[in-house]
């Protein structure tokens, strides 16, 4: 962990340097990760430039899925681990040119336990909450979700069918994710995004 948090430090310090604003993407599987990433890079065209490093224990499908839309993407294979970690993200930054990038979105494993604890060296944490998966998440996965900057509930076009509490969901969320900053949104049917784009542009500004 000391190590992890050593070469975490380090990223942070090179990504500061190459004017990156860092997005870490944390979720359970399936709750709409890479749909999430590649509708904000397809919005922002034109306003900033995104690049992805994603992470998998298998496949590259999610990579294929981000190249077939023109979006940069390195796939990591981690094989049996559960999180990426900052000397994979090191090792994988490095095959991207970072040049012709403005937002660098970490698509980190789908799993709601091991990414927590391991910093890759971003500015926001951003972890998504499906309509579909149940508005206790954040009760049950405290860390993961307390370590947050920004919490996604996604998939909101789908929040009739599902039964979806959102009063529920967001008093949750509000309880775990005492820092975060909070959207709403549909990847699918675009609805809520641009709050979500408005206060990228405006971090990345900051930089
Ligand atoms: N209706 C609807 N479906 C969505 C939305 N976002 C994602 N999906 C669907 O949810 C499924 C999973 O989406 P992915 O983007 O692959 O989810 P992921 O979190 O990247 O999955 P892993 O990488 O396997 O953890 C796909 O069938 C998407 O089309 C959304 O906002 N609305
Ligand atoms: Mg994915």
């Amino acid at each position: 962990m000391e190590k992890n948090d050593r070469l975490a430090e380090r990223n942070r310090g090179f990504f500061k340097a190459k004017k990156l604003l860092v997005l870490n993407v944390v979720s359970s599987p399936g709750s709409g990760k890479t749909t999430f990433i590649r509708e904000t890079a397809a919005k922002l065209a034109g306003k900033l430039r995104v690049g992805v490093i994603v992470g998998d224990l298998a496949t590259d499908n999610d990579a294929a899925r981000l190249r077939e839309v023109g979006i940069p993407v390195v796939q990591i294979t981690t094989g049996t681990v559960c999180h990426l970690d900052a000397e994979m993200v090191s090792k994988a930054a490095g095959q991207l040119d970072l040049d012709k990038v403005d937002v660098l979105v970490i698509e980190n494993v789908g799993n709601l336990v091991c990414p927590a604890d391991y910093d890759l060296g971003e500015d926001l944490r951003v972890v998504l909450l499906s309509t579909t998966e149940g508005e206790d998440k954040p009760l049950k996965y405290p860390p993961m979700f307390h370590s947050a900057n920004v919490a996604i509930v996604t998939k909101s076009d789908l929040a009739v069918a599902a039964g979806f509490n959102r009063e529920q969901a967001l008093a949750n969320l509000k309880r775990v994710s005492h820092h975060a900053e909070i959207f709403e949104l549909s990847s699918k049917t675009g609805e809520g995004m641009k709050a979500w784009l408005d206060f990228l542009v405006e971090r990345r500004g900051e930089i």
